[in-house]
């Protein structure tokens, strides 16, 4: 895995060779392509100029790679996901280019600093939360491990909100991160395809005679593919992640131009091209929006021709197009993949149902990411037959085959048939994506132990009992690269100077650290770092106004999406009965705590946005407070995203991990912690639970009732008011909150809050509240003893090699995908000295 004939060189008069390059190459671009002198320049500027002459190094890899595909006999995988939150690009591939220090270093002889053009580069926010950066890391750890990979998806013109906290609640701001210009792309015009919508299906007799369907749609637009290099950890492989834009067929209708009706001409062309316009911000919440519906078809439509005019150019037809492309469904988003790739076999390119069917159940696998029912995904059956009548009818066909082998497999049973239909009959008729999802597909996975184990359990227990061996688990990692790598320098240069840097590409290798737990002088250095990082933070929140934050202090973070679920308000509970308690007793014996929180509230998730309210309105109080000045602080950073989360994983302590049982599928950002040597406090659920087997139970805080319990509890009938009532500290708590003390005396502005703790509580904080607090005990007096805390996050650290994406990805190839590794090699060399004759 080492890659050959490339700038990075360790000779001293290479590297000022390179230097000098990269310099004239700055120089060049900020002359030719940006058209500025270097005085009247923006830091804009610099940063297209520093990120093209970037891109210019990676492109010998990026040919080289696509031309590796076409001549090789090499199986691809395209994954299809509505979402990739890749994070900013020019820190990630200056690291996986190797060319850190060489770019920083013609920086700072520039007279330009580093740090500076790297934090300007406006983040493509193109995901929601965990599912778009899962399908960040997968891509990283495909073009690492020399995986041929496409990842295709959806170029948001506006891509994840930019929150603002005004007044305690949550603003939305349109997200404009192609306003500066994207130099990470390369726009295809040559390659659109053209995508309908609506009309009509006619059936007709072709040349031969041959009964054929045909789909007449009321509309077509045009998808323009953008392609973004994926590079590799220091390998020669470039992978694609192509994003689909909306165009219209034709930019205006002359016609109707030319009778005056100037609106009309328009309409056309802006009704295409909101298509792609926006992300929608709901994170497991299933909305039904005819829009999105749209956005779906649009881009799978889109990858799946293109995926067929790849293999037509290899191979005469696409009897063995599974042999090619092995295509992942990154939840249901993109599942009318399904009817849709029947579609292109049967009615463009005439293979029987039969052959269809077995071709596109040999490609498909799907990838389930929850199991909260509000996420799961059914489409009104008269909605999807208007906008896609010819995909309504081949699903019809297919659930009518499915349900006839259920009934020969189950006879007499209606009531499994009623269960396994696509088609939901209960009320208003639904088609339940994640049916055919299982359906279509010759593997199903879910994304950590628990979470399979439930699938199998309930979810999809039918499934699971008519096909045993299609449902595995392929427990969700993240890359070391961004999550360690390039957000704490700090931590890599200590890692490897310990143990070398194989880690960075074989994550068991932290392994390797456990014994230095008893070395003295390692510890001191580990707790430096994690100090360092801290200081990095409290230098950037120290203004004259708000608080400045204590680096001694226990840094207690909960980063995520706000969701009732995930259950900050547990996290909120204690503070303020530490508050309270503190307040009471000043001489309390617990340690200072700085409380950080971080995350998006869906903007029609009520709940969640008064919960951001309720976070900021505590943090007001509480750090104005002299009573706790130095003791207690709360901190709600806004606008969390990738960018952010470099600062925050790095820093933290304390990582919060606290949702219900049975309720995270995995959780992603519990990986990011650990490996950056946070301890956890939180449930047996999703990842949570294999982390802790990773780390032994001594290192880790459980708290909580396990789904079993939940399971019990809720049988038993759960009522809140009944713990309320004889809990003291959480009736102090909750009383604070009600009686307007956090709200300058208004009694009703938390009240809904409140109302549905004590009356409904369906994510059961009271029921977990005492032993939360209890656990928080410990992990204060935990703390208190640095060495015992260090020697804990060291081996939280070292354990961590299981939550490699790269240990993913290498099972996906193994159970699911059944691809190798594809070495590329720099054959295409140079370009001709003397320019191009064309032919
Ligand atoms: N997840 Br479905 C999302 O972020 N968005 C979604 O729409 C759906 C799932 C998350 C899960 O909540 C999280 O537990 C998991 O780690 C992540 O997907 C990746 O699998």
């Amino acid at each position: 895995m080492t890659r050959t004939n490339t700038t990075d060189c360790n000779s001293h008069t290479n590297d000022s060779n390179n230097i000098k390059k990269l310099k004239r190459g700055f120089a060049y671009k900020l002359f030719y392509q940006q058209g500025v002198w270097p005085q009247n320049a923006s830091l804009n500027d610099y940063y297209l100029a520093v990120s093209y002459t970037v891109r210019d190094r990676m492109q010998k890899m990026f040919l080289n790679s696509i031309r590796a595909l076409q001549e090789k006999d090499s199986k691809i995988v395209g994954y299809l996901s509505a979402e990739f939150l890749m994070g900013p690009h020019l820190h990630n591939n200056l690291i996986n280019l190797g060319l850190y220090d060489q770019v920083s270093r013609a920086v700072e002889e520039s007279g330009l600093d580093i740090k500076q053009i790297i934090d300007h580069e406006e983040e493509p926010g193109l995901g929601n939360g965990g599912l778009g950066r899962l399908a960040a890391c997968y891509l990283d750890s495909l073009a690492t491990l020399q995986i041929p990979a496409i990842g295709y998806g959806i170029r948001y013109e506006f891509g994840m909100f930019d929150q603002e906290i005004e007044n305690g609640w949550q603003k939305e701001l349109g997200d404009r991160w192609l306003h500066p210009g994207n130099p990470w792309e390369f726009k295809k015009a040559h390659m659109a395809v053209e995508i309908g919508s609506g009309g009509y299906t006619e059936r007709y007799t072709d040349d031969h005679g041959n009964l054929r369907v045909r789909w007449v749609p009321a509309r077509m637009v045009k998808g323009i593919p953008y392609d973004t290099p994926v590079i590799g950890y220091r390998v020669n492989n470039v992978n694609l992640l192509r994003l689909w834009s909306a165009e219209a067929p034709k930019s205006f209708d002359f016609d109707d131009f030319n009778v005056g009706d100037y609106q009309g001409a328009v309409h056309e062309k802006i009704m295409a091209e909101t298509i792609t316009k926006v992300l929608y911000p709901n994170d497991e919440q299933f909305r039904g929006k005819e829009l999105r519906l749209l956005q779906q078809y649009f881009f799978v439509s889109c990858s799946m021709q293109d995926m067929v005019r790849i293999h037509l150019f290899q191979f005469p037809n696409l009897d063995n197009f599974p042999d090619k492309f092995a295509v992942q469904l990154n939840d249901t988003h993109p599942a009318i993949a399904v009817p849709e790739f029947m579609r292109l076999l049967i009615d463009v390119h005439h293979y029987s149902w039969e052959q269809a069917w077995d071709i596109v159940t040999h490609t498909f696998a799907y990838t389930n990411h929850t199991l909260l029912p509000e996420a799961l995904e059914k489409w009104s059956v008269d909605m999807l037959g208007r906008l896609l009548p010819r995909h309504l009818e081949i699903i019809y066909e297919i659930n009518s085959r499915f349900l006839d082998l259920i009934r020969i497999k189950y006879p007499g049973d209606v009531d499994v048939v009623r269960r396994m239909s696509i088609i939901d009959e209960s009320g208003e008729r639904y088609v339940r994506m994640a049916h055919l999802a299982c359906i279509g597909s010759h593997a199903i996975n879910g994304v950590a132990e628990l979470h399979t184990r439930l699938l199998k359990n309930h979810t999809l227990a039918d499934f699971h009992r008519l096909w045993p061996d299609k449902l595995t688990n392929v427990t969700n990692g993240v890359t070391p690269r961004r999550w360690m790598v390039l957000s704490n320098p700090r931590l890599a240069r200590l890692i490897s100077s310990a143990i070398g840097d194989g880690w960075i590409t074989d994550l068991y290798k932290l392994r390797k650290l456990e014994p230095l737990v008893d070395d003295p002088a390692f510890c001191e250095k580990w707790q430096q770092v994690k100090f360092e990082n801290k200081q990095d933070i409290c230098a950037m929140f120290s203004c004259d106004c708000g608080p400045v934050f204590n680096p001694y202090a226990l840094f207690d973070v909960q980063v995520k999406r706000i969701h009732e679920y995930k259950r900050q308000h547990l996290n909120l509970l204690h503070i303020v009965n530490l508050y309270h308690r503190l307040k009471n007793n000043p001489d309390l014996d617990v340690p200072p705590r700085t409380f950080i929180f971080g995350g998006k509230a869906a903007p029609g998730y009520t709940m969640a946005k008064l919960i951001i309210k309720l976070i900021n309105s505590v943090a007001d109080v509480v750090n104005s407070d002299p009573d706790v000045k130095n003791r207690l602080q709360i901190l709600f950073i806004p606008n969390f995203n990738v960018q952010i989360g470099h600062m925050l994983y790095p820093m933290a302590d304390l990582s919060e991990q606290i949702s219900l049982a049975g309720k995270e599928a995995s959780g992603t950002g519990n990986m990011k912690f650990s490996m950056n040597g946070a301890l956890t406090i939180g449930t047996l659920d999703g990842a949570n639970v294999e982390i802790r087997e990773e780390v032994a139970p001594e290192n880790f805080f459980l708290f909580g009732m396990d789904v079993n319990a939940v399971e019990d509890l809720r049988r038993a009938g759960y009522n809140p008011q009944t713990i309320y009532n004889q809990n003291e500290g959480l009736k102090a708590a909750i009383n604070l909150i009600a009686m307007g003390h956090f709200s300058h005396g208004d009694q009703e502005l938390f009240r809904p809050l409140i109302d549905s703790l004590l009356y409904h509580d369906p994510y059961m904080v009271l029921a977990d509240y005492q032993s939360y607090v209890e656990c928080q005990q410990k992990v204060g007096e935990v703390f208190q003893d640095p060495g015992r805390w260090t020697k804990m996050a060291i081996r939280n650290a070292a354990r961590m090699g299981k939550f490699s994406s790269d240990r993913s990805i290498a099972d996906y190839c193994r159970k699911v995908w059944k691809v190798k590794p594809l070495p590329v090699e720099l054959k295409l060399q140079r370009l001709p000295e003397n320019g191009f004759k064309f032919p």
